[in-house]
Formats: C-alpha cells, sequence, structure tokens
C-alpha cells in the first residue's frame, strides 16, 4: 500500500479517509517536525499533507527521493519552493476557493476592529478603568462610506471589497500585479491605483497580497508614513508583508491610527514591540479557523493527495502545468 505522512494533527474524519486508500503515518501528537525529523518521517513516503509550517525544498526532496505529493493544507504555500518541487517531478498542490469568504468575513472584522478600536477598548473596561462615560473615549474612525485600500485583488481581496463596498457603501480602490477584469472592477465598484495612491488614499488600507520576495516588508517604514494618520492597516496575507517593527513604532508615534494583524514575521513568536502597542489588535493566524471551513481545507488536501497518487487529476494543483511542460 502507498504510504504518505500526515504531518500535523488533523480531524479524524480525514485521517479515517486517507486511510482507505493508504498507510497513514500520522502525526497525532501534532509535533512541530524540525527539519531532520521531517525527513525521517518522510521516508518511503509517496504523498504529504502539510500545513504552514513545514518547509518543502530541494534539501528535503533531495533526501526524500519517494515523494511525489506535497498537499498543503492552506491557499498559501510560501512554505513551498515550487521550482525545487517541479524539478524533482514532485506536484504541490493547495485548497483555495474553499476559505475564501472565511478569510474575507475575518479580514473585514480585523479591519473593523481596528477602526473602532474594539479590543482595546475591551482590555480597558478588563483592567477596570472604566469609571465613567466621556464624550471622546475610544472615538475611532468610520467604515461605512470611507475608502476601503486592498493591496492584492485575488479572491480573498475580492471578498473584502465586495464586503465593502456592498456592504458599507465604501469606496474600492485597489493596487495588484494586474488589474483584474473589467467586469469585477464594475461588480465591486473598485478603481486601480498605484501603490503611492493606495497608501496615500485609503482610510482602511487591508493586505492580502502572497508572500514572496518582492511582498517582503511592502509595508514598512517609508509605506507607513505615506498613510493618513487616520487610517488602519489591517494584514491577513502572511507576516513578512509588514515590518512589524515598523509599524509597531509608527502606531507609538500615532503616524497611523490602528491596525489589526493575524500574522506575524517568525510567528508564531511575535515581536515584543507589538505586544506594548495598545492601537493594535492582534490574532493568532486564524483567519481560515471555522470548523466548515477548517474541515473544507482538509478533505480538499485529502482529496488532492488520493487523486494524485491514485492515477487520477488532483482537483487543486500548483505546478501540474509546469510538471508537463518539464515532461
Ligand atoms: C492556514 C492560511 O490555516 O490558507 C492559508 O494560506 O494562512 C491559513 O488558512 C495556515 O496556513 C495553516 O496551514
Amino acid at each position: 500500500m502507498t504510504a504518505i505522512l500526515v504531518s500535523r494533527a488533523v480531524f479524524a474524519q480525514t485521517l479515517q479517509r486517507l486511510r482507505t486508500h493508504f498507510e497513514v503515518d500520522a502525526n497525532e501528537d501534532d509535533t512541530i517536525f524540525s527539519r531532520a525529523q521531517l525527513i525521517q518521517r518522510l521516508q518511503g513516503k509517496a504523498g504529504v499533507l502539510t500545513t504552514g509550517s513545514e518547509r518543502i525544498d530541494a534539501q528535503v526532496l533531495a533526501a526524500c527521493p519517494q515523494l511525489r505529493v506535497v498537499a498543503n493544507m492552506a491557499v498559501g504555500y510560501n512554505n513551498f519552493d515550487i521550482a525545487a518541487c517541479t524539478a524533482a517531478g514532485v506536484l504541490a498542490t493547495n485548497t483555495p476557493d474553499v476559505l475564501t469568504e472565511t478569510t474575507a468575513d475575518f479580514g473585514f472584522a480585523l479591519m473593523m476592529a481596528a477602526a473602532r478600536r474594539i479590543t482595546e477598548s475591551e482590555h480597558f473596561l478588563r483592567r477596570g478603568e472604566w469609571k465613567k462615560w466621556c464624550y471622546d473615549m475610544f472615538t475611532g474612525s468610520d467604515v461605512h462610506g470611507a475608502t476601503l485600500g486592498i493591496l492584492g485583488m485575488g479572491r480573498i481581496g475580492q471578498g473584502i471589497a465586495r464586503r465593502g463596498a456592498l456592504g458599507f457603501g465604501m469606496t474600492v480602490i485597489y493596487h495588484n500585479r494586474s488589474r483584474v477584469a473589467p467586469e469585477i472592477e464594475r461588480a465591486l465598484n473598485a478603481r486601480y491605483v498605484d501603490k503611492a495612491e493606495l497608501l496615500a488614499q485609503a482610510d482602511h488600507l487591508v493586505l492580502v497580497v502572497p508572500y514572496s520576495a518582492q511582498s517582503h516588508h511592502a509595508i514598512g517604514a517609508a509605506e507607513l508614513a505615506q498613510m493618513k494618520p487616520t487610517a488602519t492597516l489591517t494584514n491577513v496575507a502572511r507576516g513578512g508583508i509588514v515590518d512589524d517593527v515598523a509599524l509597531a513604532q509608527a502606531l507609538r508615534e500615532g503616524r497611523i491610527a490602528a491596525a489589526a494583524l493575524d500574522v506575524f514575521e517568525g510567528e508564531p513568536t511575535v515581536h515584543p514591540d507589538l505586544l506594548t502597542v495598545p492601537n493594535i489588535v492582534l490574532t493568532p493566524h486564524i483567519a481560515s479557523a471555522t470548523g466548515a471551513t477548517r474541515r473544507a481545507m482538509a478533505e480538499l488536501a485529502a482529496d488532492n493527495l488520493i487523486a494524485a497518487l491514485t492515477g487520477g487529476t488532483a482537483p487543486t494543483p500548483i505546478n501540474a502545468a509546469d510538471l508537463l511542460r518539464r515532461a
């Protein structure tokens, strides 16, 4: 029987289903494997179900010559070196679409929490500091009717834009590697702008761009300086897109009003500067975390492994076309 590794804990039903097709080595203790442990557990395995915490690169692939499929339970796949996968003849897959609306909900919620100072005021209340009402207590900025800026207009970016335009009467501007189709722009009432205009005009800037060498620190001190002092910044994409130290300093100095982060450079470690800034909402990478969506992600990752290793076609491949070209 073909052997696979499930590198982190997942739903029992997903494991059960995988066990009807494969000999499954499951990491039920949910240990975070070191690179050496991962390589060791991958010996003799044709497939692996990964999450964002396992890095699959040329070194791992060279040490695991039997590996044929790497199935990420995430839409983002910056933990995979795709060129190395293709060079090794390994199919990489991800889990797009099933998490789009859930993640867009969360991005919008974080943006609203930053704009209306929800967690900051809750901390104040829990500390027992609420002694009287005051006319300017925790005044924030409006979301309805404001200008929503989106950096990265993929599926999740469009979901957030739709919520803003159709639900909250926001003016939507966006910047992306390429413009989206005119009919999508019309439906979202979204206007393409360059990055400088996005930074200068957005009342609420939301980052939904994939992580790459090009997007590393796309928002640093220089970019924060171009934003309105009343603006908020929300990141539901990947840690490393924002320079966390520069953000903490900008928040402390009131160069922007507030921020909300679900992702951090070096997570689960969070830069200590962020932890002591009051005007920031911090969540532990949970934008896709609803029960239904996490189940759908696990099932889609399993679908990909089952199809690819039993002679079928993986539903959501990343490098299938590159592999074909290489063949
Ligand atoms: C995952 C994510 O939960 O899909 C993504 O890209 O960031 C999250 O939905 C996380 O990456 C764990 O795999």
